[in-house]
């Protein structure tokens, strides 16, 4: 009798086993490199920051702005992959919050993606001020406005709408900004160092891909997922 319950329950576990390896292989993911091509202009010295005592002291080099991160062999960082016109489907209420600091007296990362619903912690690791200042675009997202002192509580921010490229900004500090891009599913990415994305689990569907990049504007390509990872890189070109 009680081997007979544990046969019961081997079987279980391979149905149970069967059915998770087919989920697995329904849904793929979507992998891919973004390159330049060209050289950007190049980055701007911030120089309001060295001339602040209270930031100046937080670096020996004057920090540049971040708009082309871009490699040896052109790979392009900081570029919002995303399938477009794919709403509906978030899932930031339960997913774990994104973090976006001030450290150095600027921003870090620059450029991020959430989910709608999903919580975004602001955090100040200096020992200065600063003011987090939210300026959306897209009606329903909430303008904010609020000061951060040293040492004080993160600042939390939710937005239901889908937004590119929403603008943080400090009132304290004119050079430090921010771009938030919201998206109404888990199917996004920022480009790495080396330039490569990767969108997990997608359903099989036909799609399309867009790439923005802040600076180099939006790129898109039509793919299909069917039943194994799909490569789609992208080639931006300096104009
Ligand atoms: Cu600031």
């Amino acid at each position: 009798m009680k081997s007979g319950h544990a046969v019961k329950k081997t079987v279980l576990f391979i149905v149970a086993g069967l059915i998770g390896a087919g989920q697995i292989a329904c849904a793929a993911d979507i992998v891919g490199v973004i390159t330049l091509k060209g050289t950007p202009p190049p980055e701007k010295e911030i120089t309001p920051l060295m001339e602040n005592p209270d930031c100046a002291k937080m670096h020996t080099i004057t920090p540049t702005t971040h708009f082309y991160m871009v490699g040896a062999k052109g790979e392009l960082a900081d570029v919002v992959v995303s399938l477009k016109g794919v709403t509906g489907k978030s899932t930031g209420v339960s997913a774990p919050p994104a973090v976006l600091d001030q450290k150095g007296c600027l921003y870090t990362p620059t450029i991020l993606a959430i989910q709608t619903g999903q919580k975004l912690i602001v955090k100040n690791s200096d020992p200065c001020i600063h003011n987090v200042h939210a300026t959306p675009s897209v009606p329903g997202n909430p303008e904010s406005n609020q000061g951060q002192a040293p040492g004080a509580a993160d600042l939390t921010y939710t937005y239901m709408q889908p937004e590119m490229f929403l603008r943080f900004k400090c009132d304290v500090h004119p050079w430090m900004f921010a771009w938030v891009s919201v998206f109404d599913s888990p199917y996004f990415c920022v480009s790495d160092k080396d330039g490569k994305f990767v969108i997990k689990n997608v359903p099989p569907g036909k799609y399309t891909v867009e790439a923005a990049h802040r600076k180099l504007g939006t790129q898109t390509q039509d793919m299909e997922v069917k039943d194994g990872d799909v490569a789609v890189n992208f080639t931006f070109a300096v104009k």
